[in-house]
């Protein structure tokens, strides 16, 4: 097992850094970005207010409309001249965000992933084929980047073309692989559509992200590619992937980067930090980056973090898995519900893949959400293809049912025909949102 010394300081040690990169973020925010200039004299707030790590409560929070309102460089603390890289994420509406990089932060963040993919299984000796999206995305570069410093030969093969993916699998024999838990289901099914055993391959250990999955999802990819699967989070205004990682040893919640990003979890509504174990939205705060510090920036990410140690040994703060995002949460009849959950409780029907979509629409004044999964191969060849067959309209009813008892939410259930859901290559789409066209049709603004 390759440990990184900054896994495994004693609190104290750590804290201690973690206030002189606070100190320093701070400092730099202040002097070189006028957005966090104006964000501090606003409320009176001056760098030399911080002596110890709980006074990061008196700054100000930045979220990502702040980053399109002050597009594309309005946060940038780093000239031009000192930039060496921008990333971008797309976001569901109007402008990208966008993110920059000076040299020390592009060598930072290669150190970063590349301890993550040492802590999900890789080593030095490896092949990794990373099928996460090369471009503007931080996926493919970033993680790109961690495995050759990490010392293995990394296969930039970005998304796409699943029949070459599974060629150059099988050719190159690669021990771990990079992507997102939907796209290495693809994989998975791809091959055994096409006779091949995704079991039989040479990898070892997946390190997938950039999505949210649920603990049962976990079950079935490690069941059909038979690797070790393991989760890694990130997101580009922080850094990119490498934020935290799952460690393959336990499985049990992602280590945070704590040497370089400092952890929040607070109440959305009031703002307030919750317990430790208790859920609520992930808050990051930069402790060396340069382009752009990024001080108690919002994520919009649900999750929890524990201080407990681990039984890999690493010392550093865990976070959960990500439950959902904030704006991700349907409230259906009052009731609110991730759609992760309702995969994990979907997964646990067996005449149904585990391909879904949520689709939410509008019937007069009242949202609507209707639930699309795929029947199995098997059942669709049995029912002869009568979508009204009995046997779909009972399994209609029974994933009515469920979710009324496990998450308290009617949805419509529609049985869809195999392969019939659209498949992604990147992120995959869970919630198809059509009540903004429905209410623009019918005057309801
Ligand atoms: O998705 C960075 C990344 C690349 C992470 C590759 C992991 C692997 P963005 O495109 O900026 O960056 O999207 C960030 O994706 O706020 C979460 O909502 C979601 N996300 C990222 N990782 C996970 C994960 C990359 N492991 C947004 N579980 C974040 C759940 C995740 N959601």
């Amino acid at each position: 097992m390759i440990l990184h010394k900054a896994e495994t300081l004693d609190r104290e040690t750590l804290e201690a850094e973690q206030l002189q990169g606070l100190k320093k973020t701070v400092s730099l925010a202040y002097e070189k970005s006028p957005f966090y200039k104006e964000a501090f004299q606003n409320i009176g707030f001056s760098p030399d207010q911080i002596h110890n790590l709980a006074d990061i409560r008196l700054l100000p929070f930045t979220e990502k409309k702040h980053l399109r309102e002050h597009y594309p460089f309005g946060l940038f603390a780093a000239g031009r001249e000192e930039l060496v890289r921008i990333h971008a994420s797309s976001g569901t509406s109007g402008k990208p965000t966008i993110v920059g990089y000076t040299k020390q932060d592009v060598e930072n963040w290669a150190e970063l992933t590349a301890r993550a993919i040492a802590i999900g299984g890789g080593t030095p000796a490896g092949i990794l084929h990373n099928a996460y999206g090369y471009g503007l995305f931080t996926g493919g570069l970033g993680l790109h980047a961690g495995g050759e410093r990490l010392g293995m030969a990394v296969v930039p093969v970005s998304i796409g073309n699943t029949d070459r993916q599974i060629t150059l699998i099988e050719d190159l024999q690669p021990e771990v692989i990079c992507c997102t838990p939907s796209y290495a289901l693809n994989i998975a099914e791809r091959m055994l559509e096409t006779g091949k055993n995704p079991r039989g391959t040479s990898l070892k250990f997946g390190i997938f992200g950039a999505e949210p999955w649920s603990e049962e999802m976990r079950k079935v990819l490690e069941d059909r590619l038979g690797i070790k699967a393991c989760d890694i989070y990130g997101l580009s205004e922080v850094m990119g992937p490498g934020v935290a990682m799952e460690c393959h040893e336990a499985q049990d919640g992602l280590h945070i980067a704590e040497d370089h990003f400092y952890a929040e979890v607070i109440d959305p509504d009031t703002l307030e930090p919750v317990p430790d174990g208790e859920s609520g939205e992930l808050v990051f705060t930069s402790l060396r980056k340069e382009a752009i510090p990024m001080i108690r920036y919002r994520t919009g990410d649900v999750a929890s973090l524990t201080k407990k140690p681990c039984k890999c040994g690493r010392t550093t703060m865990r976070m959960s898995r990500i439950k959902g995002r904030i704006d991700d949460m349907l409230i259906i009849r009052g009731v609110n519900v991730f759609p992760s959950e309702i995969e994990h409780h979907l997964i646990a029907v067996p005449e149904i893949g585990p391909h879904y979509q949520l689709h939410l629409g509008r019937r007069g004044p009242l949202d609507e959400v209707t639930l699309h999964v795929e029947v199995s191969e098997e059942v669709y060849a049995d029912i002869t293809m009568d979508m009204e067959h009995e046997r779909m309209i009972e399994l209609r009813t029974r994933i009515q049912h469920l979710l009324k008892s496990s998450c308290l939410v009617s949805v419509n259930v529609q049985v869809k025909a195999p392969k019939s859901i659209p498949r992604s290559e990147g992120k995959a789409v869970r919630i198809v949102d059509a009540r903004l066209k429905a209410s623009e049709a019918e005057g309801i603004s």
